[in-house]
């Protein structure tokens, strides 16, 4: 039997840092996860193959190979989905689609042959059983959660590491928080559910051998579900596994309460954390509480991520405009939140209702649903309709995105971010492509962009004032580039989207 697993292209957003990804001359900055986990629990003695779109072409020959295609996708890549299945179906291939898109909209896919929905863990053996009896249905979907204790490790051999910025693997599944607008509790439950750290050890171990040298992010929903598992079980067996490696930094995602817990902190930042992202969302109490984001209300939030960033953290942001209780001033105050704290990476959307969400049906109970969802929540683009006038709230949100991501206030935001953070202990070996980065990095940014005021005057600061960050200013100077160029897209179409409406 012939697998071939197939992971569809992200369009130009936030998150696909493309045009970051040119100067290091990287495809991808993470490769699909899902899939590689889906691939090792296949039988052994299948083929197969993977196929990431975005760091290579799916041929002729590859589905002339195949006997079936294993689809995975987010939302987001719904588009590059559909042509794919399509031209399998050309090609005869029989299509397994699994993943996040398929479990919030299958019934949009006709011509998948079989979905194999949810945590594969649970609905996988029961595919493949009824498979080999000639017998096979075309859904299988469970409310169950897996217990995660018997997942494999990634079949990290089918993937071209050289292609990728960044590897990734997962510790934990859910988060024990309610926040009104997410999906993850009704996708993976409320109560964090873990791996061992055994088995996170094998996983880098396996990457390692490998050959991996670079950043791995833990995919977790919230890292910090279960603190006394961390703090007890797996940083100490993370530090231990640091040493004599070669810098292999971690980066994961978290919620605010980190800042609570300087111990905490300390333990994530030995082990090699040097980034966190945190779903701040606003700084307006009304609308936390709205939203029922309880851990992030009565708090100084911005002393919380300064207490974060100084501990060896970098904070990487989540916020959202939208809520009913948004009034105009919601948008220079995200301003103002953003740059104080100096969050550099602030994920800015309005706010969105994914089905499947305690939002969602709120909002279809008052009648306030319109359209679906693009599936990137930095397009500027709503399912909802909001109390605000929609083009009240697309304009303070093209005010947000403008203004953080000018290279004025994006600069003035890395410098005061970089004051505060304390140098990673953990730093991966500079290799030819990052020395040739920063060479790109001049020309395009320090010579031909309209930044390069601000470029310069970073770099001579930072060297003067914060040497050991160097490389940390470059990479954000060229994460300023890929942000703007999204900026500069994605406000073009939501002015277009607005002149429409
Ligand atoms: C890592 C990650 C990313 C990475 C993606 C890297 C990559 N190459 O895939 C980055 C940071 C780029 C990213 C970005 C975004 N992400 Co994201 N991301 C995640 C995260 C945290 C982990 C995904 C992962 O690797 N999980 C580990 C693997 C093992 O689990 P899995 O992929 O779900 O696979 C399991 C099953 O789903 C199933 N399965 C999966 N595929 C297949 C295929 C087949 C054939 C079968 C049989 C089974 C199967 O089996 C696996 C084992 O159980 C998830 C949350 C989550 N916990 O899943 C969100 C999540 C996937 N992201 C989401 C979203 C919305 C986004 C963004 C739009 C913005 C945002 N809010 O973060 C952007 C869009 C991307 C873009 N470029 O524009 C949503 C997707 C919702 C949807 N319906 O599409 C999720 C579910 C989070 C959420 N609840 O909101 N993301
Ligand atoms: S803390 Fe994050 S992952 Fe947890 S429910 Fe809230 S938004 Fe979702």
């Amino acid at each position: 039997m012939n697998i071939l697993l197939i992971y569809p292209e992200f369009p130009d957003t936030f998150w696909s840092f493309k045009h970051a990804l040119k100067f290091v001359r990287k495809k991808a900055s993470l490769p699909p996860l899902g899939l590689l986990t889906v691939a090792a629990m296949l039988p052994p003695e299948w083929k197969k193959r993977l196929v990431d779109v975005n760091v290579t072409k799916l041929t002729a020959r590859d589905l002339e190979w195949a006997d079936y295609a294993f689809i995975s996708a987010m939302t987001v890549q719904r588009d590059s989905a559909r042509q794919i299945i399509s031209r399998c179906k050309e090609a005869s291939v029989t299509v397994v689609a699994g993943g996040p898109i398929f479990v919030s909209e299958h019934e949009q896919f006709e011509k998948v042959d079989h979905f194999v929905l949810n945590e594969a863990e649970l609905t996988l053996p029961l595919f493949l059983a009824d498979l080999e009896q000639g017998r096979a249905r075309r859904v299988y979907a469970t409310s169950e959660f897996a217990d995660i204790h018997t997942t494999p490790v990634p079949l990290w051999e089918l993937v071209d590491l050289k292609r990728y910025a960044s590897m990734c693997i997962q510790f934990s599944r859910g988060c024990p928080f309610d926040c009104e607008f997410c999906n993850v509790t009704a996708l993976l439950g409320h109560r964090p559910r873990t791996k061992t750290a055994g088995q996170v050890i094998a996983e880098l171990d396996s990457l390692y051998d490998f050959g991996w040298r670079g950043p791995v992010f833990f995919v977790d929903d919230n890292f910090i579900g279960n603190k006394r598992i961390i703090k007890t079980e797996l940083l100490p067996v993370l530090v231990e596994w640091q040493e004599g490696k070669e810098g292999i930094p971690f980066n994961t995602e978290g919620s605010i309460n980190l800042a609570d817990d300087e111990s905490l902190m300390h333990m994530m930042v030995e082990a090699g954390f040097d980034t966190v992202f945190i779903g701040i969302e606003t700084p307006d109490e009304d609308s936390l509480a709205e939203c029922s984001k309880q851990q992030n209300v009565n708090r100084d939030l911005v002393e919380d991520v300064k207490r974060i960033q100084r501990a060896g953290l970098e904070v990487q942001g989540g916020f959202i405009v939208g809520f009913d209780s948004d009034t105009p001033s919601i948008f220079q105050r995200q301003i103002d939140f953003i740059q104080k704290s100096g969050i550099v990476t602030a994920m800015v959307g309005l706010l969105q209702a994914p089905p499947g969400t305690q939002l969602y049906e709120r909002l279809k109970r008052e009648g306030r649903l319109q359209g679906g969802m693009t599936g990137d929540n930095v397009d500027g683009t709503t399912n909802i309709v909001p109390r605000m006038s929609l083009d009240a709230l697309r304009d303070g949100y093209k005010q947000i995105m403008e203004h953080i991501y000018s290279p004025r206030h994006y600069y003035q935001r890395v410098k005061t971010f970089l004051q505060e953070y304390k140098p990673p202990k953990i730093k991966p070996p500079l290799d030819m492509q990052q020395y040739l980065a920063f060479f790109r990095s001049i020309l395009r940014l320090g010579i031909l962009g309209k930044e390069r005021f601000q470029y310069w005057k970073l770099l001579l600061w930072t060297l003067f004032r914060r040497p050991r960050l160097f490389s940390e200013a470059v990479t954000f100077a060229i994460y300023g580039y890929h942000f703007r160029k999204v900026c500069e897209i994605r406000l073009v179409e939501c002015s277009a989207e607005s002149a429409r409406s």
